[in-house]
């Protein structure tokens, strides 16, 4: 586990002036990936309001866009990168450094969010990432710049940069599914699985959860809305025939009997992913909606995970 940066009790230990420091909303972000840094400013400079704010993007944080803010006036200063990082395949080698926010009022007794979206590029996993700010009030400065060294206390610092900590995909994804979160919706409980990963140029793919009926009425899972990157999806089952794996599509859809659980599995019921616009990926989360015919629609998120065997083996038309 990672610590945050700032603890409640660190706050409430502080006294008046320095009682709570500029932080990131988000205190962990996937290395290698987007990340929206929205940096909260709690209060002005000495009881000063605050007239501007400057962020010094990190290396290694590339092709960044600021969120323009009403009243306030965007500035975006570029230069050259340390190194040269990979965008889509592309060389980046300078872009966006440093972020402005001017003309504003921001009286101490408010807070705001100042926002900038960009990717991180080359910091490994397990990397505290600074994003130094500095506030501007009439004649006075708050800078927030300090960076623990290793062994010290981020709690120690008086003016910490606010940070973010890059953790591995697969940490975000056991995040996950460390605890796979049953959801409610009327009598049913949905317990979600995971949707196989998908090579190139892979047209379906299989979708895997369980619901149990702890209801007195039957229902029936009849579709799947909303699937990011598939076409539609469609309800199948799967039998042995002989020593024939076959499959047919379910038009009706899955029944879920009243006190009956119903296990959508590889080799069994399924739900099919058709018409892939690009491969699922083992560490992503899909979300889709779920439609049964008398409990409604229920919101759910299945993790894609590497596993052989199971889907390979058959057709569909
Ligand atoms: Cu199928």
């Amino acid at each position: 586990m990672f610590k945050t940066i700032l603890s409640v009790a660190a706050v409430a230990a502080i006294p008046a002036i320095a009682s709570a420091h500029v932080t990131l909303v988000q205190g962990e972000a996937p290395a290698d990936s987007y990340y929206l840094a929205q940096l909260q400013i709690p209060h002005g400079c000495d009881g000063k309001a605050t007239k501007e704010v400057r962020v010094t993007l990190p290396e290694g944080f590339i092709s960044a866009k600021p969120m323009p803010k009403a009243g306030w006036t965007l500035e975006v200063i570029k230069g050259k990168y340390k190194a040269e990082y990979k965008d889509h395949g592309k060389p980046v080698t300078e872009g966006p450094v440093e972020i402005r926010w001017s003309g504003g009022d921001l009286p101490d007794d408010y807070f705001d969010i100042f926002s900038v979206r960009g990717k991180f590029a080359g910091l490994a996993a397990g990397s505290v990432v600074p994003f130094a700010v500095t506030q501007l009030c009439d004649g006075a400065e708050a800078v927030w710049n300090e960076v623990a060294a290793p062994g010290q206390d981020a709690h120690d610092l008086p003016n910490p940069a606010p940070t973010v900590t890059l953790i591995a995909a697969k940490d975000m994804h056991h995040h996950h599914d460390a605890a796979p979160a049953s959801i409610t919706l009327g009598s049913l409980d949905i317990t979600p699985g995971f949707i196989k990963a998908t090579a190139p140029g892979q047209p379906v793919a299989g979708g895997f959860l369980t619901i149990a009926n702890r209801g007195a009425e039957d229902d029936t899972l009849v579709a799947v809305e909303g699937v990011d990157g598939a076409d539609h999806v469609e309800l199948h089952a799967m039998s042995m025939e002989g020593d024939v794996m076959k499959m047919r599509k379910l038009p009706d859809g899955i029944p879920v009997p009243a006190g009956q659980t119903v296990e959508l599995k590889p080799g069994g019921l399924h739900m099919m992913f058709m018409g892939l616009k690009h491969p699922y990926l083992a560490g992503e989360t899909t979300p889709m909606t779920l439609v049964f015919a008398k409990a409604g629609k229920v919101a759910i998120s299945l993790p894609v995970m590497d596993i052989k065997g199971g889907m390979d083996k058959h057709k569909h038309k």
